[in-house]
């Protein structure tokens, strides 16, 4: 994981905490401001998120502005979806350039922030260009943040509570829960990973029988917090994080689910497969050391989802 101490750049923290059970554990954000508060006023045109396209945080983010209709609002910076020992990575020109700064790393964007920045370099990155600060560095506030700021009406206060009981269930199973096992480094860590990760599916899978989406007819941030795993599901987790037990596919009202989703005004842009496949088949000592990117699997995801 990459870390800045006292400015500096390091691809692996010199100092790890190591646990001893081979769990993977994700470890918490560190730059937490609200747009509405501390002079970060909602205005079109001042936001800017640094994201990558295979992150499925970064997603969130994406998903929020597209959902939204932010795109003109907000514009972004698609970092490479290999990380190098720079971390995420910008090329001078092109699809993966940053058009705010020209900078060549994630890391200098945490370094405009504050050039003795201490903590971990992630994606995504809210970014004020008005007072030239990071906003907000953590996916679960940003999404919250940026309905907040621009009248959305993903966290309704009425839904508030099932909203938060379904995140509290999806982040550690579902989108941390693919990671945890993809990331184990013991047989056991992998088992309890790829168990919470279908046993969540199975979940969503019969409450999507009876309900449009996780909170009844009304699409919230539960649904914008499910989609990003959903669609690296049957081209990267599946095989790349060894969550083999079934594919996406295999579950009718979830895929029909995940499809509606993706049909969506907006939401087909936010998503990248053949760019996920880069990311998640990287060279990998541990889990994919030549970094060969699998052809398949060929999946449409235009197929009309029938959900009325
Ligand atoms: N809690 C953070 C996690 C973000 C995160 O872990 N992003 C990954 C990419 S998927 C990252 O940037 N990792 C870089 C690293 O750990 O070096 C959030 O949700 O915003």
């Amino acid at each position: 994981m990459g870390v800045m101490i006292d400015g500096q750049y390091f691809a692996e923290d010199p100092a790890p905490e190591s646990p001893s059970d081979g769990e993977f554990r994700r470890k918490a954000s560190s730059i937490r401001n609200w747009i509405g508060e501390d002079g970060f006023t909602p205005e079109a045109g001042r936001y800017h998120l640094f994201v990558a396209w295979n992150c499925p945080w970064a997603h969130r983010a994406l998903l929020t502005r597209a959902v939204l209709g932010l795109e003109d609002a907000i514009s972004v910076s698609y970092a490479k979806p290999r990380r190098t020992d720079q971390g995420w990575v910008f090329d001078a020109n092109g699809a993966f350039s940053d058009p705010l700064f020209g900078v060549a790393a994630v890391h200098e964007v945490y370094a405009k922030h504050m050039p003795a920045y201490t903590g971990r370099i992630t994606v995504p990155v809210l970014w004020d260009k008005q007072t030239g600060v990071i906003v907000n560095n953590e996916s679960a506030e940003i999404i919250r943040v940026l309905n907040t700021a621009f009248g959305g009406d993903l966290y309704p206060d009425d839904l508030a509570k099932q909203v938060d009981a379904w995140n509290e269930l999806i982040y550690p199973t579902f989108n941390n829960g693919v990671y945890r096992a993809g990331f184990a480094r013991t047989q056991e860590a992998y088992d309890k990973g790829v168990a919470d990760v279908f046993a969540t599916m199975d979940k969503v899978e019969a409450h999507l029988a009876e309900s449009r989406y996780l909170c009844g007819d009304h699409f919230t941030e539960a649904d914008v917090r499910m989609f990003p795993t959903l669609a690296r599901f049957d081209v990267a987790y599946h095989y790349a994080f060894k969550c083999n037990l079934r594919r996406l596919m295999d579950y009718p009202n979830l895929w029909a689910y995940a499809r509606e989703i993706y049909q969506m005004d907006g939401v087909a842009q936010t998503v990248n497969f053949d760019i996920y496949k880069q990311g998640y088949f990287s060279p990998s000592e541990l889990r994919n050391p030549l970094g060969i990117v699998p052809a398949g699997p060929s999946i449409d995801w235009d197929v009309p989802h029938g959900r009325g």
